[in-house]
């Protein structure tokens, strides 16, 4: 009898997987929620203001539940996952949350209208920046398989404060991405009004959060030129991996 040949996994579950089990190592779990939330959960939960631009129909796509008396969204970003859970857990928390998120804008090689997201929250007691950055720099050091140096911009987002831009510099490697910095993803300390809404009390307990395109992570470890060739299904890409 002929051989069938096998199937594999896609590159992007393969590796959200692969990033699952390095966070697994230090103590996070993974977690999940809907695709569809409400205005409520993605956007007044984060602090994000009632007039942000993220809230225009441009940006997020709207539409109405007939069983949900609140506007609905396709969830922008992961964030209402970690919201929920902290209704429901007590800290120590800490969990990883990648999932799929939409934009309502124009796709190109670098854009597309849903992609995949990878969040993280650690919310406990005496938690700060330093302990953010040496989880990040433990993350991409396992990820890209070596030495990694991680630096700080200030930057702004309203779930947190402070909010920084995060750039990663892989060393002492052969890899086209080694010895210079590049931009992977935004982070900060939970902002108090987020952990207050959430039941959490922000004078005892601090947390930080962080987020990034896995999209993007996949287009820089497999040098990946254009976004679009993770959804199109072709087998002559997805056989690559
Ligand atoms: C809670 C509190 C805070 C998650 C965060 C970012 C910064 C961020 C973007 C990176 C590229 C999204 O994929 S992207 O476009 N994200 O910069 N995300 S802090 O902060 C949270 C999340 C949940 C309860």
């Amino acid at each position: 009898m002929t051989e069938l040949p096998k199937g594999h996994q896609h590159p992007l579950t393969q590796m959200i997987a692969e990033i699952n089990s390095i966070f697994a190592e230090v103590g996070f779990v993974f977690a999940e929620g809907p695709e569809a939330e409400t205005e409520y959960y993605n956007f007044d939960r984060l602090n994000v203001p009632k007039d942000h631009p993220a809230r225009d129909m441009q940006d997020t796509f709207w539409f109405k539940d007939k069983d949900v008396s609140e506007p609905m969204v396709l969830r922008t970003q992961t964030s209402p996952v970690q919201a929920r859970y902290m209704e429901s857990h007590k800290p120590p928390i800490r969990i990883i949350v990648p999932g799929k998120v939409f934009r309502n804008e124009a796709t190109d090689a670098t854009h597309e209208a849903q992609f995949f997201q990878l969040e993280g929250l650690y919310v406990d007691k005496g938690v700060n920046l330093g302990h953010l950055k040496g989880i990040i720099e433990y993350f991409f050091s396992k990820f890209f398989s070596g030495e990694v140096e991680v630096r700080f911009r200030p930057s702004f987002f309203p779930f947190v404060e402070p909010g920084v831009e995060v750039d990663m510099m892989l060393k002492n490697s052969d890899s086209k991405l080694a010895n210079k910095w590049i931009e992977v993803m935004g982070a900060g300390m939970v902002h108090p009004n987020v952990l207050r809404e959430s039941g959490i009390d922000p004078e005892q307990y601090s947390g930080f959060a962080f987020g990034m395109g896995i999209d993007r992570l996949a287009v820089m470890k497999y040098g990946i030129n254009d976004i679009r060739d993770l959804y199109t299904g072709d087998l002559r890409f997805v056989n690559q991996f």
